[in-house]
Protein backbone atom coordinates (compact mmCIF):
# COMPACT_ATOMS: atom_id res chain seq x y z
CA UNK A 1 0.00 0.00 0.00
CA UNK A 2 1.66 2.41 -1.26
CA UNK A 3 0.14 5.56 0.13
CA UNK A 4 0.39 4.65 3.62
CA UNK A 5 3.38 6.65 3.75
CA UNK A 6 1.03 9.93 3.03
CA UNK A 7 -2.02 9.14 5.39
CA UNK A 8 -3.29 12.82 5.75
CA UNK A 9 -3.42 13.06 2.06
CA UNK A 10 -4.99 8.96 1.54
CA UNK A 11 -7.54 10.11 4.14
CA UNK A 12 -9.00 13.72 2.34
CA UNK A 13 -8.70 11.11 -1.16
CA UNK A 14 -11.08 8.66 0.21
CA UNK A 15 -13.80 10.80 1.22
CA UNK A 16 -14.25 10.96 -2.17
CA UNK A 17 -13.71 7.23 -2.80
CA UNK A 18 -14.96 5.90 0.57
CA UNK A 19 -17.67 3.08 -0.79
CA UNK A 20 -14.76 1.54 -3.14
CA UNK A 21 -11.73 1.77 -1.14
CA UNK A 22 -13.91 0.28 1.80
CA UNK A 23 -14.45 -2.48 -0.56
CA UNK A 24 -11.16 -2.95 -1.99
CA UNK A 25 -9.94 -3.17 1.40
CA UNK A 26 -12.01 -5.59 2.58
CA UNK A 27 -11.00 -7.83 -0.30
CA UNK A 28 -7.32 -7.78 0.31
CA UNK A 29 -7.20 -5.90 4.09
CA UNK A 30 -3.71 -6.60 4.03
CA UNK A 31 -3.10 -2.57 5.91
CA UNK A 32 -3.75 -1.70 9.31
CA UNK A 33 -3.37 2.20 9.02
CA UNK A 34 -5.25 2.00 6.03
CA UNK A 35 -7.58 0.05 7.88
CA UNK A 36 -8.13 2.41 10.38
CA UNK A 37 -8.21 5.17 8.30
CA UNK A 38 -11.32 4.13 6.71
CA UNK A 39 -12.96 2.92 9.51
CA UNK A 40 -12.75 6.59 10.46
CA UNK A 41 -14.55 7.35 8.16
CA UNK A 42 -17.03 4.96 7.94
CA UNK A 43 -18.01 5.98 11.92
CA UNK A 44 -18.55 9.75 11.21
CA UNK A 45 -20.28 9.13 7.61
CA UNK A 46 -23.53 8.31 8.46
CA UNK A 47 -24.70 12.10 9.76
CA UNK A 48 -22.61 13.93 6.99
CA UNK A 49 -24.69 12.03 4.46
CA UNK A 50 -28.30 10.95 5.33
CA UNK A 51 -28.95 13.33 8.42
CA UNK A 52 -29.70 16.48 7.47
CA UNK A 53 -25.94 18.36 7.03
CA UNK A 54 -26.49 21.91 6.21
CA UNK A 55 -29.82 21.35 7.97
CA UNK A 56 -30.64 24.91 9.34
CA UNK A 57 -33.66 25.30 12.06
CA UNK A 58 -34.91 28.91 13.56
CA UNK A 59 -37.19 28.87 16.70
CA UNK A 60 -38.38 31.83 18.41
CA UNK A 61 -38.87 31.91 22.09
CA UNK A 62 -41.72 32.86 24.12
CA UNK A 63 -41.97 34.86 27.10
CA UNK A 64 -42.34 32.58 30.43
CA UNK A 65 -43.08 33.71 34.37
CA UNK A 66 -44.66 36.55 32.70
CA UNK A 67 -40.78 38.21 31.64
CA UNK A 68 -40.22 40.37 28.57
CA UNK A 69 -37.82 38.54 26.63
CA UNK A 70 -38.03 37.29 23.47
CA UNK A 71 -35.60 36.03 20.68
CA UNK A 72 -34.25 34.12 18.09
CA UNK A 73 -32.42 30.99 17.38
CA UNK A 74 -31.08 29.20 14.91
CA UNK A 75 -29.20 25.79 14.61
CA UNK A 76 -27.11 24.51 11.43
CA UNK A 77 -25.92 21.60 11.08
CA UNK A 78 -22.28 22.06 9.70
CA UNK A 79 -20.63 18.86 8.71
CA UNK A 80 -20.34 16.73 11.63
CA UNK A 81 -21.34 19.86 14.03
CA UNK A 82 -24.12 21.50 15.26
CA UNK A 83 -23.62 25.39 15.07
CA UNK A 84 -26.02 27.41 17.67
CA UNK A 85 -26.73 31.09 17.13
CA UNK A 86 -29.44 32.50 19.48
CA UNK A 87 -30.22 36.47 19.84
CA UNK A 88 -32.23 37.94 22.59
CA UNK A 89 -33.78 40.67 23.90
CA UNK A 90 -36.00 41.69 27.10
CA UNK A 91 -33.61 40.07 29.50
CA UNK A 92 -32.99 41.62 33.22
CA UNK A 93 -29.21 42.65 33.24
CA UNK A 94 -26.82 40.05 34.81
CA UNK A 95 -26.14 36.59 34.18
CA UNK A 96 -28.25 33.62 32.93
CA UNK A 97 -28.77 30.21 32.25
CA UNK A 98 -29.27 28.32 29.28
CA UNK A 99 -30.08 24.94 28.20
CA UNK A 100 -32.17 22.01 26.02
CA UNK A 101 -34.44 20.37 28.17
CA UNK A 102 -36.36 17.28 27.12
CA UNK A 103 -39.84 18.41 25.36
CA UNK A 104 -40.56 20.80 22.23
CA UNK A 105 -43.66 22.14 24.98
CA UNK A 106 -43.64 25.40 25.75
CA UNK A 107 -47.11 25.35 26.56
CA UNK A 108 -47.66 26.10 30.01
CA UNK A 109 -47.17 29.75 31.74
CA UNK A 110 -43.99 28.57 34.02
CA UNK A 111 -42.01 26.59 31.06
CA UNK A 112 -42.21 23.56 33.20
CA UNK A 113 -44.28 21.79 30.87
CA UNK A 114 -40.55 21.49 28.62
CA UNK A 115 -39.73 19.01 31.50
CA UNK A 116 -36.27 19.06 32.85
CA UNK A 117 -32.89 18.79 31.56
CA UNK A 118 -32.44 16.94 28.06
CA UNK A 119 -30.17 14.33 29.57
CA UNK A 120 -30.29 11.43 26.97
CA UNK A 121 -27.11 9.33 28.18
CA UNK A 122 -27.92 9.36 32.28
CA UNK A 123 -24.88 11.81 33.05
CA UNK A 124 -24.97 14.08 36.45
CA UNK A 125 -26.17 17.81 35.56
CA UNK A 126 -22.43 20.08 35.50
CA UNK A 127 -20.75 22.02 33.23
CA UNK A 128 -20.35 21.45 29.66
CA UNK A 129 -17.41 18.87 29.16
CA UNK A 130 -16.99 18.02 32.70
CA UNK A 131 -15.20 14.92 33.03
CA UNK A 132 -17.73 14.51 36.17
CA UNK A 133 -20.60 14.08 33.75
CA UNK A 134 -22.74 16.77 32.47
CA UNK A 135 -26.27 16.54 30.56
CA UNK A 136 -26.30 16.94 26.56
CA UNK A 137 -28.44 19.88 27.04
CA UNK A 138 -26.24 21.52 29.61
CA UNK A 139 -24.89 24.92 27.70
CA UNK A 140 -24.53 27.23 30.10
CA UNK A 141 -24.71 30.78 31.16
CA UNK A 142 -24.18 33.42 29.02
CA UNK A 143 -25.07 37.67 30.02
CA UNK A 144 -27.08 40.01 28.98
CA UNK A 145 -25.95 43.66 28.62
CA UNK A 146 -27.31 47.08 30.61
CA UNK A 147 -30.37 46.68 28.23
CA UNK A 148 -31.35 43.59 28.02
CA UNK A 149 -29.74 42.29 25.30
CA UNK A 150 -27.84 39.07 24.49
CA UNK A 151 -26.01 36.92 22.10
CA UNK A 152 -25.32 33.17 22.77
CA UNK A 153 -22.96 31.17 20.28
CA UNK A 154 -22.00 27.49 20.53
CA UNK A 155 -21.54 24.72 18.49
CA UNK A 156 -21.09 21.14 19.41
CA UNK A 157 -19.99 17.22 17.76
CA UNK A 158 -22.64 16.14 20.25
CA UNK A 159 -25.62 16.78 18.63
CA UNK A 160 -27.55 16.39 15.39
CA UNK A 161 -30.43 17.76 13.55
CA UNK A 162 -33.09 15.11 12.65
CA UNK A 163 -30.62 12.24 12.88
CA UNK A 164 -31.34 8.76 14.01
CA UNK A 165 -29.44 8.92 16.94
CA UNK A 166 -31.94 9.34 19.95
CA UNK A 167 -28.17 10.59 22.18
CA UNK A 168 -27.90 13.57 19.19
CA UNK A 169 -30.59 14.62 17.83
CA UNK A 170 -32.30 17.83 19.48
CA UNK A 171 -35.23 17.66 17.53
CA UNK A 172 -38.44 17.91 19.87
CA UNK A 173 -36.41 19.10 22.59
CA UNK A 174 -36.61 22.88 23.64
CA UNK A 175 -34.53 25.70 24.59
CA UNK A 176 -34.81 27.35 27.81
CA UNK A 177 -33.83 30.44 29.52
CA UNK A 178 -33.62 30.95 32.92
CA UNK A 179 -33.63 34.36 35.25
CA UNK A 180 -30.63 32.84 37.25
CA UNK A 181 -27.34 31.10 36.97
CA UNK A 182 -26.29 28.01 36.63
CA UNK A 183 -24.14 26.69 39.20
CA UNK A 184 -22.71 23.51 37.72
CA UNK A 185 -23.14 21.69 41.03
CA UNK A 186 -27.36 21.15 42.48
CA UNK A 187 -28.66 18.84 41.36
CA UNK A 188 -30.41 18.24 38.86
CA UNK A 189 -30.29 21.59 36.94
CA UNK A 190 -28.27 23.95 38.54
CA UNK A 191 -30.44 26.22 40.61
CA UNK A 192 -31.17 28.14 37.57
CA UNK A 193 -34.22 29.96 38.99
CA UNK A 194 -37.54 30.31 37.24
CA UNK A 195 -37.83 29.98 33.62
CA UNK A 196 -37.98 33.49 31.49
CA UNK A 197 -37.93 31.96 27.68
CA UNK A 198 -38.55 28.69 25.81
CA UNK A 199 -38.43 27.61 22.26
CA UNK A 200 -39.51 24.20 21.31
CA UNK A 201 -37.34 22.71 18.50
CA UNK A 202 -39.21 21.51 15.59
CA UNK A 203 -38.87 21.37 12.11
CU1 LIG B 1 -32.82 24.85 32.19
ZN1 LIG C 1 -28.34 19.86 33.30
Amino acid sequence: MKYIKISVIAILAMTMVNCKETKKNAADSSSEGLDKSVNQMETRSPEMTEDGMGESLTIMMNAKNNSKMKGEITFTQEEDEVVMKAEFTGLEEGTHAIHLHENADCSSEDGKSAGGHWNPVDERHGKWGDEKGYHKGDIGNFEADADGNATVDFSTDQWCIGCGDDAMNIVGRSVIVHQGTDDFTSQPSGDAGSRVGCAGITK
